[in-house]
């Protein structure tokens, strides 16, 4: 009961606090910034998509704690391969760092573990054209490819093998497909490795081409055009190569609270969107596969002088006073006594400190 009634009071903030932009395709370079995680393998890669050069990617591998972030493949355009190069140039303090290239059906062409620059032995991975072990693999033809990044010692592989075999003896190699599984494209990493945040830089590389898709405009209807064309229409961009028999113009992705620390995605039209708890609605023909619901279950939240864990939406819903990212052992709520009204900082008088109190947070709530 309680749970439902808040729903009116919370649904405009809630709207207001958890949309999530969708990056604009056309708008991305030469810098890209991982926004929601890449996935691990060709499949759930991120395809960067854009114009021209990309020469710098940030990112990082945040481990367990959201699903299992060991790993992040990308696809990219190599545009010209003599120059190719992927550069491990910074890292949180002591993250070390592999980077891997693989072709377009995902199998391995080349690793690195640690690079050796000037005489200088560096964990930080830097990946060339050309492999320096006895297999000879060389990068020379232009194309979409993934490259990934992992923490040591996760490594690419599948059920024949691990598809690297990085030779004790020659610790900054960078390796051909020589390990028992190198003929075969990529199922999985093993194991899990290290974590941290990481800034790469990359020669030789440009952005994917983006290919014109399906867009649904917000009359519902739907029409192949460019990302940019579509986006500047108010329209939903569908995905390059994407058809019109592939999206639903007449509904788009809903995020919305289910339960406590749950939420749920169901393409749904707005209006029914909007019926749900804490909703968010991403435009007519976004679909939940493109997108990630708000971070669930993730604060401490004072309420009435207690301290529970839940989601910004129901704490500010309840007047609570919300600390993201942390446990209720972190923090100290103020105590509230009922038997004292006024008592804003509760020390049990009621004074000009609780005045000033009132004075600190003057003005309209946004
Ligand atoms: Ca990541
Ligand atoms: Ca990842
Ligand atoms: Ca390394
Ligand atoms: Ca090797």
């Amino acid at each position: 009961m309680m749970f439902r009634s808040l729903m009116t009071l919370c649904l405009a903030f809630a709207m207001h606090a958890l949309v999530g932009t969708p990056t604009l395709a056309a708008d991305r370079g030469p810098h890209y910034e991982e926004d929601d995680d890449a996935g691990s393998l060709p499949g759930d890669s991120k395809k960067l998509e854009g114009n021209g050069p990309l020469r710098s990617i940030t990112g990082a591998l945040t481990g367990g704690s959201r699903g299992g972030d060991y790993q992040d493949m990308y696809e990219i355009y190599v545009a010209n391969p003599s120059e190719f190069v992927l550069r491990v140039a910074q890292v949180s303090a002591g993250f070390d760092t592999q980077l891997f290239l693989f072709d377009a059906s995902g199998r391995g062409m080349l690793g690195n573990n640690s690079s050796n620059v000037d005489g200088q032995g560096s964990i930080n991975a830097v990946l060339t054209n050309a492999a320096t072990d006895e297999t000879g693999v060389v990068l020379n033809k232009p194309g979409s490819y993934f490259i990934a990044i992992s923490g040591f010692p996760s490594r690419p592989g599948n059920s024949a093998g691990p598809i690297f075999d990085f030779n004790p003896d020659t610790p900054f190699e960078v390796s051909g497909p020589d390990g028992k599984g190198g003929a075969y494209p990529i199922q999985g990493w093993y194991p899990e490795g290290d974590t941290g945040s990481y800034y790469i830089e990359l020669s030789g590389v440009n952005f994917l081409t983006p290919s014109p898709g399906a867009c649904c405009y917000p009359s519902g209807s739907c029409e192949i055009t460019d990302a940019n064309v579509c986006e500047d229409a108010g329209g939903t961009f569908g995905g390059s190569g994407t058809s019109c028999e592939d999206v639903e113009c007449s509904t788009g992705a809903c995020c919305f609270l289910k339960e406590f620390c749950y939420w749920e995605c169901l393409e749904l039209s707005e209006g029914d969107c909007l019926q749900e708890y804490a909703a968010t609605w991403y435009g007519l023909g976004s679909r939940c596969e493109d997108i990630v619901c708000p971070d669930p279950c993730v604060g401490a939240c004072c309420v009435d002088g207690g301290c529970v864990l839940t989601v910004q939406a129901l704490c500010d819903a309840q007047e609570g006073v919300f600390h993201a990212y942390k446990m209720c052992d972190d923090i100290e709520c103020q105590p509230n006594n009922d038997d004292c009204p006024g008592d804003i900082n509760g020390d049990d008088a009621v004074n000009i400190l609780d005045l000033l109190k009132v004075i600190e947070y003057w003005g309209d709530c946004l």
